[in-house]
């Protein structure tokens, strides 16, 4: 895959107002998608957030294949990372933010009680990469739209504070850090839509996607799209022969979709924009890119 260069001047700025804000809050909340919880974890926010106590969330869980979120859940918590699995769209998990940043939080206030502070609501701060889900949570947790949201990353332009009575939440802009060394993980983030599709060429996360899916999906994209050839992986390192079912794939999709140039030619770059999208909706079925490293314990 190209090297998609995606750390335009406006996330070193968020990254700045990130790093300012912190000193201004109880603890992080940091979201990240199910179906990539790894690759989509900004390294720089463990960085700036230093021992602010942290509280993952895994976002969209109604995209993610249920088997991997638990095993996820159960990875992380054998970290003794606290963490919460939530659906934005549909409030399920949501309930449970709000008592894990109490916890969170929990020490601080005893200390500051006993210097005979009083309680004050928890402040968090809210981030992660872009389009994960950070306004649409805050929605959620606040019953209103009190935050812009958007089906594409790049909505959010400022940070924002957004006070629900126990606790105070600042919703801030997408952040993606300015390398990803490992062209796997890249292209799984742009295929959940982190990346502004703009700069993306979508034929190539096809050449990342439809491998990934006969591999571990095998009957997702025959039964979305009534493919009629029998999909047989090429070996991982035959570039060729994957570019060439990649192509094939492509062109039946767009047979099957009426997606045609002049002469009745597949437009195989429509079908994989079509294709990707409907990854991105859950068109395809719950899908979840990465799953938990197995232990060696
Ligand atoms: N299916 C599903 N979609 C979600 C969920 N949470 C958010 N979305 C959708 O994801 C898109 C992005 O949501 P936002 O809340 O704007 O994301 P954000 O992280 O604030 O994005 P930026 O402000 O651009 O960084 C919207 O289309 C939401 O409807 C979820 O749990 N499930
Ligand atoms: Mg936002």
């Amino acid at each position: 895959m190209q090297t998609i260069h995606w750390f335009p001047g406006h996330m070193a700025k968020a990254r700045r107002q990130m790093s300012e804000a912190l000193r201004w809050v109880d603890a992080v909340l940091e979201l990240v998608d199910a179906r990539l919880p790894l690759a989509s974890s900004n390294p720089m926010l463990a960085e700036l957030a230093g021992n602010k106590p942290r509280t993952l969330v895994l976002t969209r869980i109604d995209l993610a294949d249920p088997a991997a979120t638990q095993a996820w859940l159960a990875w992380f918590r054998r970290q003794g990372v606290e963490v919460v699995a939530v659906d934005a769209r549909s409030g399920a998990g949501v309930n449970d933010i709000v008592p894990a940043l109490e916890r969170a939080a929990a020490g601080k206030r005893r200390r500051e009680a006993q210097r005979g502070i009083r309680p004050r609501p928890v402040r968090a701060m809210v981030a992660g990469i872009p389009n994960v889900g950070k306004s649409s949570l805050i929605n959620r947790l606040a019953g209103r739209a009190a935050a812009k949201i958007g089906d594409r990353p790049g909505i959010t332009k400022a940070q924002q504070w957004i006070r629900l009575g126990r606790v105070e939440l600042l919703d801030t802009p997408g952040v993606l850090w300015p390398k990803l060394a490992d062209r796997t993980a890249a292209a799984a983030l742009a295929v959940s839509g982190a990346i502004k599709s703009d700069i993306l060429d979508m034929t190539e996360l096809c050449a990342y996607f439809i491998p990934f899916c006969i591999r571990h999906y095998p009957q997702a994209l025959c039964n979305r799209y009534q493919l009629t050839e029998e999909l047989v992986l090429p070996p991982a390192e035959d570039a060729a022969a994957t570019w060439a079912l990649t192509e094939r794939v492509l062109e039946q999709i767009a047979r099957r979709r009426g997606l045609l140039q002049a002469g009745g030619v597949p437009a195989t770059a429509r079908a994989a924009e079509l294709l990707i999208r409907e990854v991105q909706t859950g068109r395809l079925g719950r899908l979840s890119f990465e799953w938990p490293p197995v232990s060696s314990t």
